[in-house]
């Protein structure tokens, strides 16, 4: 019911957008930002605050932020959410002097950049922190070029606001050809605290999953109605949820594009006829987007700051914490809207690209909430009516009679659990068949009616540098318990005793991640790219983090190439916090003894 509710506000707020053109005085300014883009115009600000040059300085502070009309508590930097865009340039070196004047440790992470481990910000890890009221100076060479980002590493400030975007020109000139570019800053804002999230999700880990099937919604209709009667049978036998696919949801969340709700509808400008470079980067704490612009094809031209061959698509799905530059090409003279759907369908990002401020195109309805498949479950590669035939017992050794929530398994038969994984009540279950999902273009996007891009159409645009094969494989499995809101690798929490994951130098390795849970989870190395093995020998798409479907595997051949000790984790931060995480840690370290 709530959906419907929220369904029915977001498509008034469209209609008020369209309808609003001739009096936009009525809105409050900050519900008329628009922009001409990273370079500015006559008459129109560059888009927004823009930090450049050797020294750089930003301050993280409480400031309040407003949307929708209401206004709460945010953590930004420099009194801005986003963050100031900071535009460096390839070979240069930047200092970044970051006063914290939070009453709170605070920290800054450089997503993607390859920096010294000591200038990579993670609180205990790579630095101690920045402590209150103390400012702490980052410095280090530019080696890439590319769409990133900077957020927080401490507690869970990134919830509040502590993101920003980063671009990084080239030092030669720029394969991509563009005329006007745009950052699109996606993020999920509360007015929640963030700890009271974690509180309503660990007393009930589908709290915020509105849309959560029931016998009841199955006899009265929705997205189940179209399943087989095996497949509703399997389910209910099962007591799983084939409509969890977001932990938190639109019941709490407004979708932001640049800092703007739907309703504030933040618009970016283009001439007819010019090639714009959108930027988009998922700085959301647990929303995974997917993105489309319904009358206009986008050409992705990099993924993770990385150039890529040019493949050209009708939508994407963009993980927490990956970028993704396309080339959109309008040719007519009328806006076009553009959606960030939310993976569960309960809410939207919209923002408007037009000629001229003040246009508008129609907001889409959301589509039908998405359901999980067999393939989600982990069972990919066993054929639907070998399921239908499996008994109770024999589904997989896992034990349903003691469980009374949907969503939950219970493990039985450890001899078909990997060695490596720990059994206890952190792990509900265990892929039985996981299956490479590189092909797949993302939960409920299998059967949208055109090109979804998939992992498989990424190729680099310059051969991978280090052709060795790997050395050595090892598995992690991403493991969790979905009703307890436990999150873990190979079912261990990270806490201070456990092992690193642990590298030899310049090792080649092969790291294969098997998603054990019924959701997606974007795993994120930091100081490194992998590659991410999809087919394409030799010019695998290097990426800093990886979209890990459910049920799925996805293999990463790693060069252990960045001395020092590194976060790996889920990039959705409250499965993070949870302690999805582990550190990978690199030896020899410079001048250490060999
Ligand atoms: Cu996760």
């Amino acid at each position: 019911m709530t959906q419907t509710i929220d369904r029915r506000s977001l498509l008034r707020a469209g209609a008020v957008g369209a309808a609003g053109l001739g009096f936009s005085g009525l809105f409050p300014a900050w519900a008329q930002s628009g922009s001409a883009g990273l370079a500015g115009s006559p008459g129109l600000a560059p888009q927004m605050p823009t930090l450049s040059g050797e020294n750089i300085h930003l301050k993280i502070a409480n400031t309040p932020f407003t949307v929708g009309g209401r206004t709460g508590h945010a953590v930004t930097m420099n009194g801005v959410l986003p963050a100031p865009l900071i535009r460096l340039r390839e070979g240069q070196n930047v200092r970044l002097h970051v006063e914290n004047t939070l009453d709170e440790d605070s920290s800054i992470h450089w997503h993607g950049l390859i920096v010294p481990f000591q200038m990579d910000g993670v609180p205990g890890v790579s630095f101690p922190g920045i402590k209150p009221h103390t400012t702490f100076v980052y410095e280090f060479p530019l080696l890439q070029s590319g769409t990133y980002w900077y957020h927080s590493h401490s507690g869970l400030q990134e919830q509040q606001g502590h993101y920003g975007p980063i671009v990084i020109d080239p030092a030669e000139p720029d394969p991509v050809a563009y005329d006007r570019e745009h950052v699109i800053v996606l993020s999920d804002w509360t007015f929640l605290h963030p700890h009271q999230l974690v509180t309503k999700l660990k007393s009930e880990g589908g709290y915020f999953n509105r849309q959560r099937q029931t016998l009841f919604g199955m006899l009265r209709g929705g997205p189940e109605e179209s399943m087989s009667a095996s497949d509703r049978a399997m389910w209910g036998k099962m007591r799983m949820d084939p409509t969890d696919i977001a932990d938190v949801t639109a019941a709490t969340y407004t979708y932001l594009v640049n800092g703007h709700g739907p309703q504030e509808n933040w618009t970016g400008l283009f001439r007819s006829g010019e090639r714009v470079r959108l930027r988009f980067i998922n700085a959301a704490t647990m929303t995974i987007f997917n993105i489309r612009i319904p009358g206009l094809p986008m050409t992705v031209v990099s993924a993770d700051g990385l150039n890529v061959r040019p493949v050209t698509v009708d939508e994407f799905q963009i993980g927490n914490a990956e970028t993704y530059d396309v080339i959109i090409q309008p040719t007519e003279d009328k806006a076009f809207t553009l959606v960030a759907e939310s993976i569960d369908r309960s809410g939207m990002a919209r923002a408007t690209l037009a000629p001229r401020m003040g246009m508008t195109a129609p907001v889409p309805p959301l589509r039908p909430r998405p359901t999980l498949t067999m393939r989600d479950m982990g069972m990919g590669s066993m054929d639907h009516s070998s399921m239908a035939g499996m008994d109770h017992g024999a589904m997989a050794g896992m034990d349903h009679g003691g469980s009374h929530s949907m969503g939950s398994m219970n493990m039985r038969d450890k001899s078909l659990v990997p060695d490596s994984v720990k059994v206890g009540v952190g792990v509900d279950a265990i892929a039985m068949s996981p299956v490479d999902r590189t092909g797949d273009p993302g939960v409920g996007l299998e059967d949208v009616g055109h090109k979804v891009l998939t992992y498989r159409d990424l190729m680099s645009l310059t051969p991978n540098p280090d052709t060795r094969p790997p050395q050595r494989t090892i598995e992690v499995h991403l493991t969790g318990n979905m009703e307890r809101f436990m999150w873990s690798f190979d079912g261990e929490k990270f806490s201070e005793g456990v092992e690193p994951i642990r590298f030899e130098r310049n090792e080649r390795a092969r790291v294969v991640l098997i998603n054990d849970t019924m959701m997606t989870h974007p795993i994120h190395l930091h100081g490194h790219f992998f590659e991410v093995v999809n087919g394409h020998t030799g010019s695998y798409p290097r990426k800093h983090t990886v979209n890990v479907l459910p049920g799925g595997k996805v293999s990463l051949d790693l060069t252990a190439d960045a001395p020092g000790d590194w976060a790996f984790h889920c990039h959705l931060l409250l499965h993070m916090h949870a302690g999805m995480f582990r550190v990978v840690t690199i030896r020899p370290l410079e001048g250490d003894a060999a």
